[in-house]
């Protein structure tokens, strides 16, 4: 039977543009809950693994103090607690260990549009609103600027109409916030998607198997995303051409087919996409009865 201190917890965005894809990711680990959104927290049925539903701002917090063994949440909140842990003088207790590819965004300087601006010199003695004081605060540090930040909870958009400053640093991903309100984007502060972070308390060795175990499902379900399988027949001195066309491939498997014509079937893993360019250059090598099929799982 598993003791609630040998389950995992993971700490995932309750309501918000993480939620979809979080839960949807961990259902491709093989995961099944108790699901329900509006509850703090869901119970794993197939394995002992829990989800605790929580604003993505808490979750960098939720694993530093190792309440949560995992979380996935955006690169922006993290590295926002991170440097007002620094700023603190203290280091954060978690690490990234997965890039998710999804959660696009990136937080930048912007300001309403014929504001004078020749480079981050004329931030000087000006007021920047912002609800990432911390990565603003060391940005504008290394960068040997002195302004002004106003810390703004929300709407950060709204401040220059507000009159309450002249540039704004905020999330920006198709930059229609920014168009609407006026406002052309100047400088990118950090580039950001969803990620994994990972306690750095001691787990304990059940714990620590059972997080192992969930990270290497997390990554064949990265690796599978892009990865397909092929089939090709070829004369076997195309080989070593054909070789080189596959995308991504790592040494393919060569089973003989006809030992008159020497022809042989390659089979590969490709971890890129295999466009149909590549199709048609395998084809000039000599490649026929070409195969190209989806990935469902990959355990490395
Ligand atoms: O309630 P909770 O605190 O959990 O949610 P939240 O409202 O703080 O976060 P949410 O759900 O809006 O975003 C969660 C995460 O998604 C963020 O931390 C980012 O990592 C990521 N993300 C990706 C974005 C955006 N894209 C995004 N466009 N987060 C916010 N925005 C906002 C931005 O703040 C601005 O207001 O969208 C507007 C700009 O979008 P465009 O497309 O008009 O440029
Ligand atoms: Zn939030």
């Amino acid at each position: 039977m598993d003791s609630s201190e040998q389950r995992i917890k993971i700490a995932v965005q309750k309501t918000g543009r993480l939620t979809d894809h979080s839960l949807d990711l961990l259902e491709r680990c093989g995961l099944k809950f108790t699901k329900s959104k509006d509850q703090l927290f869901c119970y794993g049925e197939n394995m002992p693994v829990d989800l605790l539903l929580v604003r993505d701002d808490d979750i960098p917090g939720l694993v530093g103090d190792d309440v949560c063994d995992l979380g996935i949440v955006g690169l922006n909140i993290v590295e926002e607690k991170r440097q007002e842990l620094q700023h603190e003088g203290r280091d954060a207790m978690f690490k990234q260990v997965f890039e998710l590819d999804f959660g696009h965004c990136r937080l930048s300087l912007a300001a309403p549009v014929g504001t004078p601006y020749e480079g981050l010199e004329s931030l000087n003695n000006q007021k920047i609103a912002t609800s990432y004081v911390g990565i603003l605060r060391n940005y504008l540090k290394k960068n040997d600027v002195t302004a002004e930040i106003e810390y703004f909870s929300g709407a950060v958009e709204i401040a220059p109409k507000l009159g309450k400053a002249q540039f704004i640093c905020d999330l920006v991903s198709t930059g229609s916030t920014l168009d609407a309100n006026g406002l052309a984007e100047l400088e990118v502060l950090l580039e950001s998607e969803a990620i994994v972070i990972q306690t750095l308390a001691p787990l304990g060795d059940d714990k620590q198997a059972l997080v192992d175990r969930i990270l290497q499902r997390l990554d064949g379900v990265l690796q599978v995303r892009e990865s397909k399988y092929i089939m090709l027949h070829a004369p076997r001195s195309a080989l070593a051409e054909i070789s080189e066309l596959l995308p991504g491939s790592e040494v393919p498997t060569v089973i003989p087919l006809d030992d008159i014509n020497d022809k042989v079937a390659i089979h590969a893993v490709c971890r890129e996409n295999v466009f149909w360019e590549t199709l048609e250059n395998l084809k000039a090598a000599g490649a026929s009865s070409l195969l190209v099929l989806p990935v469902e799982k990959m355990l490395a």
